[in-house]
């Protein structure tokens, strides 16, 4: 192919219609052809790489259409209990990998376009990521999504269609520049409007009390709520289930036909305007909390559509089957809210329940409570979401009502049947007036009060749930609290990700089914020292490494040694994640090559450390960590000297895609936040599944990680979550003795290394002896020696190649539990109640 117009085949030969059950090369080129032909969003005489992805995406989702109205055909006649999974962020990143491969097409979409001559390596890297969340919350429910699809579950997730998602980053001489994402620029293949699924959605307006009494939400401001689908296909299965993404939208009767006639243009599509608004941008915070209107109108947005449609279904089902029985509500909906964001959907089921349905407040109370699950993600205070009191009378009238009701119904609950609580009252209410200048909701509160039940991400975190955060309702409500330990899907994250690795695992199991089965790794476990799998193991690893130098050196400029140990760390910046622990040890580490003879250099394993990740607009420390990073790789990469022993590289604009490059790549990967801060992570999994090993606190997952692969095979460090507030005090006491180590890498950068950039402001936060962010609140003083004495055994391990293939082995034989296939089954037997339902 090429760009002037010349084309591999004759538009006329091209086949009329587009075949929905395709498998061979031959109909999937016919299929493909078909849509260059019919749907041409750009000339058809040109077929460039663009083009034919958008034609082989549109191809695939004919045959992802199919699957998923026979599912939905088969979900409204067997009417089983579903789940609706409501979240205010998905990361789904690329598709089109993902779907072929599920839908077991792969090769036939390489070999057809192959007959075009493209290559698919190519073609799918074409492809925008839809990047609707921020990190770690909103990629667990994109892998959520795809071990409902596969293990057949009745499920649907809700959230919103963003305009623009996350930022993408651009790395300037300033460093982190945020750019606005366009990832619906041409438009998404995988996006099907539902113009026949509209809610309206209220904001503002009042409540008015009739003559019986009832109460009624009227006036103010109101908007529809669009229906875009967005199919998923199951791996290996017919099921295609749906994620519905909200768009808000006005209609025709809000445009002021005679204001515009009298040229008063914006006054005339105010509420289109406004419309606008809710979606146009995701919030970029991650566990952080700017209260802002906005965010509040997306989230109540999110929750009314969500419900409106999801009651809509229940009676529909219920048609010919007699008299609406609510009760029956719970037996056939489960609502799980991923963390507090998508709260307002309790008052709002409170409210559609007794305002429209006409429910008492006890039955509405008993359906909602039996119906709606929380998820915790954070014990971070600054990420528990509170919401103004006067913010919510204004925005949600009758919303707050009914929250000032439950929050009263639950005093009187602890004062009739637990009074020994009564001191307890004031933090466990869900209305929190103690400042009288700014009265809020606690959404955290309002969730387990009104949740059946309540869960963390990792034992670790579900633990300090119960016994911190929580502890107090736990005595009110032993049963309600649960453990639900997060998961990866292991097709994006090893299947597609590292086809090499695939195969090699496949041919030494004898089976591909650890592919929906992720225990069956343990079968490597045998052959962990066999040098057959070892040779085999290190050149997978190798390609892999050298694919992505490859990229490195695309989107950095600078060359990497793939024989050199690859050290990726890449998850949003925060200082509890501690990348300047990290960049800390990078800092000495080049100031003793520096001070090293050349046979001494000699001796030192060589390695590669790669930082990526974005830091919130408007998180300073978390942008300085950012430059700093890009400024001792500038000093680093170009030092002749210390080139062959270490390079320091900042991966630009880390998300989905760039993550499936790193990860099969990586060989050493860093998680390695304060004790206690961090509630699971979820990248861990994913680097461990791998064979990357794993250098770490005992921090969520980490912990499980660890039991799991065997301590022999992960670097461990660091001080535990129990220790951590003794150890804050005693710093606080003036008690804390640095580390030599530890201030000479701090005054390394003092003295300007790297750069007249004024670092102090940044390392004071390690200084002092109290206070959230200063007197080193994150405690990486504390940790770096131990961190340093980690890192020296890591080098000494690599030097063994045998021993450290073996641990790659082990951790990749040891991370069967990390599917999200085990998670979300847990989740469906022991939260949901809900059962498979093949389509046959
Ligand atoms: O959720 C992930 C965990 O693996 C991570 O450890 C955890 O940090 C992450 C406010 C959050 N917790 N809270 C958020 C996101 C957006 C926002 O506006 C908070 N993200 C997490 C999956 O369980």
């Amino acid at each position: 192919t090429n760009g002037d117009g010349a084309t591999p085949f004759t538009v006329t030969e091209l086949p009329a219609v587009a075949n929905p059950s395709a498998e061979t090369p031959s109909e999937i080129f016919a299929n493909i052809a078909y849509h260059a032909r019919y749907t041409p969003h750009f000339s058809p005489l040109k077929f460039d790489p663009e083009q034919a992805f958008y034609a082989s995406a549109e191809s695939v989702r004919d045959l992802l259409i199919q699957r998923w109205n026979e599912t939905y055909v088969h979900f409204h006649k067997t009417n089983p209990k579903q789940t609706y999974y409501l979240s205010m962020e998905y990361l789904q990143g690329r598709a089109l990998t993902n779907a072929i491969g599920n839908l077991d097409i792969a090769q036939g979409y390489a070999d057809a376009l192959n007959q075009f001559g493209h290559q698919l390596e190519e073609i799918v890297e074409q492809e925008k990521d839809a990047a609707l969340g921020n990190g770690g919350l909103g990629r667990l429910a994109s892998c959520f999504l795809d071990s409902m699809a596969t293990l057949n579950l009745p499920a649907w997730g809700y959230g919103l269609r963003y305009r623009y998602g996350l930022f993408k980053q651009r790395i300037s001489k300033e460093g982190q520049e945020e750019v606005a994402e366009d990832w619906l620029e041409k438009f998404s293949p995988w996006e099907i409007v539902r113009h026949d699924v509209t809610f309206p959605i209220r904001f503002f307006g009042h409540v008015e009390v009739s003559p019986n009494g009832l109460r009624k939400w009227v006036g103010g401001e109101v908007l529809q709520a669009l229906a875009y689908d967005v199919p998923i296909p199951g791996y290996k299965t017919k099921n295609t289930i749906s994620l519905r993404l909200w768009e808000a939208k006005a209609t025709a009767d809000d445009f002021n036909l005679f204001q515009f006639n009298d040229g008063q243009y914006e006054s005339a599509a105010q509420l289109h305007s406004k419309a606008q608004q809710i979606c146009a941008v995701l919030y970029p915070g991650d566990a952080t909390e700017n209260g802002k209107i906005l965010r509040l109108k997306q989230q109540f947005f999110l929750c009314s559509a969500s419900l409106q449609d999801i009651i809509l279904r229940f009676k529909d089902r219920r048609e010919g089957v007699g008299a609406l029985q609510w009760s029956e509500f719970p037996s056939k909906v489960a609502v799980q809210l991923n963390d507090t964001h998508p709260t307002l959907a309790i008052p709002e089921l409170m409210r559609l329940l007794m305002d429209d349905e006409g429910l008492g407040w006890d039955e509405a109370w008993d359906v909602t409570t039996k119906t709606v699950a929380y998820t915790n993600h954070t014990v971070l205070p600054e990420a528990l979401e509170k919401w103004s009191q006067a913010l919510l009378a204004k925005l949600l009238p009758r919303h707050l009502e009914i929250i000032e009701e439950i929050d009263k119904r639950f005093m009187a609950l602890i004062r009739s049947t637990r009074s020994d609580m009564e001191g307890k009252l004031s933090s466990m209410r869900i209305l929190d007036s103690s400042n009288p200048q700014k009265p809020v909701v606690r959404m955290a509160n309002l969730c387990v009060v009104s949740s059946h039940t309540v869960n963390g991400v990792a034992q670790l975190h579900s633990d300090i749930l119960k016994s911190e955060l929580f502890v107090d309702y736990v005595s009110i409500w032993p049963t309600k609290f649960q453990n639900k330990t997060n998961g990866i899907t292991p097709r994006r994250w090893l299947r597609f990700c590292s086809p090499e690795l695939s195969n090699i695992i496949t041919k030494w199991l004898k089976t591909d089914e650890w592919i929906t089965n992720l225990d069956l790794l343990c079968g490597l476990r045998q052959f962990a020292d066999d040098e057959g799998l070892h040779a085999e193991w290190a050149s997978a690893k190798m390609a892999n490494k050298r694919r992505l130098a490859q990229y490195v050196l695309q989107v950095t400029g600078v060359s990497i040694d793939p024989n050199s140990l690859f050290d990726i760390q890449v998850k949003r910046i925060h200082e509890y994640k501690r990348q300047l622990l990290n960049i800390l040890g990078a800092v000495y580490r080049y100031k003793k090559l520096k001070e090293m003879n050349i046979e001494e250099r000699k001796k030192v394993t060589p390695r590669t450390i790669m930082i990526g990740g974005k830091a919130f607009a408007t998180y300073t420390n978390a942008k300085r960590i950012v430059k700093l990073v890009n400024d001792v790789g500038a000093m680093v990469n170009n030092d002749p000297e210390i080139s062959n022993y270490l390079k320091v590289v900042f991966i630009p604009n880390y998300n989905v895609s760039v993550a499936e490059k790193l990860i099969p790549g990586s060989e050493l990967s860093q998680h390695i936040s304060t004790a206690g801060m961090e509630a699971s992570g979820t990248s861990n999994m994913k680097f461990s599944l791998n064979g990357c090993l794993i250098i770490g606190t005992l921090d969520g997952a980490n912990v499980e990680i660890r039991e799991e692969i065997g301590e022999e095979n992960f670097f461990l460090f660091g001080a535990r979550a129990d220790e951590v507030p003794r150890l804050r005090k005693e710093r606080e006491a003036g008690q804390f003795k640095p580390d030599p180590r530890f201030e000479e890498a701090k005054q390394f950068i003092r003295s300007g290394a790297f750069g007249s950039y004024d670092y102090n402001p940044l390392l004071d936060s390690l200084e002092g002896n109290s206070g959230y962010g200063r007197g080193d609140y994150f405690l990486v003083g504390q940790d770096f020696p131990s961190y340093m004495d980690a890192q020296a055994r890591v080098d000494e391990a690599y030097k063994d190649q045998r021993r450290w293939l073996k641990m790659s082995i082990m951790s990749t034989a040891g991370s069967g539990k990390f599917s999200s296939d085990r998670t979300i089954s847990q989740y469906a037997k022991e939260i949901w109640n809900i059962k498979a339902c093949p389509v046959p």
